[in-house]
Parts: C-alpha cells; structure tokens; sequence
C-alpha cells in the first residue's frame, strides 16, 4: 500500500506522528506536501490551486500502485469526496487511519468491539454531514428530499441498533472483568495503572516487571515500536523480591487531538484507570513535543472522568540522550535497563509510601526478613552482628506484626 501525506500548518511533530501513524499502518509513504492556511475552504479544506498542483505532484512520483492522499486534519464527508474527485486518488484523513491501525492491532474480542463501534460511531457523524448536504442540494423538491431521509434513516437505525447490540456484548466483557477486579480489590495490595502517551514505552515497562518478578512468560504484553501496539488493558501481579506486591496494568496509549467518539469507544478499557490507586505517568524525555504529548493525557484523563488519584511521574528513554539532565524531582530512566527498573520499582514504593510511618529496627537473623519487606517498604538494610538493622516505612495495615523490632 503506497501512500502521500499531505500536512496543513504542519510543526515538525506533526510531521514525524502523521509519518509514524502511516508506517504503523502498513502504507509506504511517497512523499510529503504541505499548506500553510490561514482559512479553511469549505470544498476542500485546502485552496483549490493547491489541489490541483497537488495532483500534479502525485502523478509525477506513483507508480502502478494505487495510492491514498492521507491528511492531518479532519475532512468532512463534502471535503473527502471533493478531494477524491479532484484528485483522483482515495482520501484519508488523520481519524480514518488512526481507525485503520486500531483495526489491524485489535486482536482480543473487547478490543475489536471497542474498534468496530468506533468505525459505527464514525460512519454515523460521516451521515449527519451529508444530510447538510442533501438539505441544500434538495431544498425545494419535496419528493427527493423524503426519498433521502428514508435512506439515511434506515442506514442510521442500522447503524445505531449495532452500536447497541456491540455495546451490550462489551457490557458483559466489561462485568465479568469487574467480578475479577473486586476480589482482587479485597486483597489490599495496591493497583498501579500505566498511563502516557502512544510508544512512549509502558508495555516495555510492563515486560520488564515481570520479568523482574521472575514470571517472563506466554504472559507478556506486546512491545513494538509502533503507534498503539497496546489497544487492550491487561492488568498482572508483579512480586519483586525486596519489595511489596503490586498489581500493575498496562493501557492503550493516548494521542494528541483523538477525536471524542474514539475515546468514547474505547471508555470500557480506558476505565479501568478509574479503579486504580496510583497512576504512573510515563514520558518519553526524547521527544521533543514532552510538554504537548502530556497536556494530551491529561486532556484524555480528564474525558473519562479520572479525579483525584495520585499521580507518579517517571520520565523514560534516558539512553536517547546525549547527556541525561539533572532535574529537581524529576525521575529520569530507560526501561530497557533492568537495573533502573528496579530503581522505578523503588521510586514507586517510595512515593506510595510516602505517609507511612517511619522506623528503625533491628531484626534478629532468626526471624525471616523477607515478610517484612514484602508488608512493607524498606528504605536502607545493614547487616549487624546480632541481626538485621534497617529503616523502615511500615504499612498502616500490617504496622502491629512490627512493634518488638522497633528502636524508635
Ligand atoms: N531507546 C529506548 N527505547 C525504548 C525505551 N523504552 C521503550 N522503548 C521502545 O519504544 C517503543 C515503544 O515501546 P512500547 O513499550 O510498545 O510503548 P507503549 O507505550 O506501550 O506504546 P503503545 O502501546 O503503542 O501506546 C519500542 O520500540 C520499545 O523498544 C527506552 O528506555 N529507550
Ligand atoms: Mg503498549
């Protein structure tokens, strides 16, 4: 599949997402055009010259392939079908092929589910948009413009009584998972929801914890350096020695202007970020759009509702810097050192418990160390002559099984 991408006010972030959402697509990208506009025209979006010189343009670099006109705005159904004519060539635009790559990486039933209402939910606005048209083009004739509502009202009830029918069968995935979850909520130990924006490299965390956790197996989640690999949440229970259980969940990734219905369509899994207790803010230090690519998660978060969880920064891809800068508060790291995972793992606890009450202790040899630090974040451990000395921040819950070790 061959592909030209066509960029209207186009940033260098622009250009370098529109390209990766087309490679993660599947398409081979032949070249690149732009316009900067100050107006949008109603026909076509861009200028009407420009059309056609964009013609021109394409006609000179295709080959046999057919190839789609992708865009990095939002057309309406007019301004897509104008183009083509025009052009030639099929249209897309930024939505379709973000719909597109979520069809190809959907691969459990929710998450297909999830994709097709979405495609539904896209066809329905594609509707509403022609029915401005046909108001305008039929005003006047009273018979056509009855003979045009019936269709579009069929193909409406159609497309509504799917949604529905697909949203109940999500409904039932949805309850079961939640039976899961509550017993799981019974059991105290805490629930870490990954968040962050697409490829910034959540799953590659995820692997890691678990493989930290000594459970690499069929298990894993797919890490690819690709635009919403991840498309499904998949929660697992990472238990590290040194350290206290938690269960962490990986998520679909988020990305700059999602149209609303898609975050709408994906609401059953993105809600899950809801039922966690702490929300670990994954950023890609490299890129330099940082600040834009974490206005865009929290616009998202803010959509589904998420109010009030605590919130762990921690800032990936260090290795893709020259030099790593030293930033007050500021987590720096890279996944793929399975040193500074465990360095994560620690500033995870650290900030967990943050409110925990403090101790010195000292632990006798006989007693098995290892249950203490499973109930409880230990900040420094030296081994004694008559036992274990350590610093401690006790767990609220588990504090009293504690009191005869404490110095303090
Ligand atoms: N250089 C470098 N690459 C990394 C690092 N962490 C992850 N990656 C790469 O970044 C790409 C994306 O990683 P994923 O873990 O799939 O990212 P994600 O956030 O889960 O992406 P989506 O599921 O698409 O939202 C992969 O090619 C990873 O190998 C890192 O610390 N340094
Ligand atoms: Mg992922």
């Amino acid at each position: 599949m061959k592909s030209v991408l066509f960029l209207i006010n186009p940033n260098s972030h622009d250009n370098d997402e529109m390209l990766s959402l087309i490679s993660t697509a599947g398409y081979k990208n032949l070249g690149v055009f732009s316009q900067n506009l100050k107006e949008v025209n109603k026909s076509y979006y861009i200028g009407s010259g420009k059309v056609k010189e964009l013609a021109a343009n394409i006609f000179l670099i295709e080959d046999k392939d057919p190839v789609k006109v992708i865009f990095n705005v939002e057309l309406n159904a007019t301004q897509k079908r104008n183009l083509e004519d025009e052009l030639g060539y099929e249209v897309l635009d930024r939505t379709e092929l973000i719909i597109e790559i979520f069809e190809r990486s959907a691969k459990t039933v929710e998450a297909k589910l999830q994709v097709e209402i979405a495609k539904y939910r896209y066809m329905a606005s594609r509707l509403v948009d022609k029915e401005a048209n046909y108001s305008q083009v039929t005003s006047g004739s009273g018979h056509n413009k009855g003979e045009g509502e019936k269709e579009k009202e069929l193909t409406r009830r159609q497309l509504s009584a799917a949604i529905r029918q697909k949203k109940q069968k999500l409904e039932k995935i949805k309850n079961s998972r939640k039976t899961a979850r509550s017993r799981r909520i019974s059991s105290a130990i805490p629930v870490i929801a990954i968040v962050g924006y697409t490829n910034v490299g959540k799953s590659t965390l995820m692997n890691a914890l678990l493989e930290l956790s000594h459970k690499v197996d069929s298990k894993n989640v797919l890490v690819e350096d690709k635009l919403f690999a991840t498309l499904e949440t998949s929660s697992r229970l990472i238990d590290i020695y040194g350290f206290p259980p938690f269960i962490i969940t990986d998520t679909v990734g988020f990305i700059s202007n999602l149209p609303h219905f898609l975050v709408e369509s994906f609401k059953s899994t993105l809600e899950e970020i809801k039922d966690a207790d702490y929300l670990l803010h994954v950023h890609d230090i490299s890129s330099n759009m940082m600040s834009e690519e974490n206005d865009a998660v929290n616009k998202v978060l803010d959509e589904i509702g998420v109010d009030g969880i605590p919130i762990i920064d921690v800032f990936n891809k260090s290795d893709r810097l020259k030099y790593t800068p030293f930033l007050k508060d500021t987590f720096i790291t890279t996944f793929k050192d399975k040193e500074e995972v465990r360095d994560v793992v620690n500033y995870i606890w650290d900030n967990i418990s943050k409110n925990w009450e403090r101790k010195i202790i000292n632990v006798p040899y006989e007693y098995d160390f290892r249950t203490l630090e499973h109930d409880n974040f230990v900040i420094e451990k030296i081994n004694k002559k008559d036992g274990i000395k350590a610093t401690v921040r006790f767990n609220p819950v588990y504090k009293h099984k504690y009191k005869e070790f404490f110095m303090n």
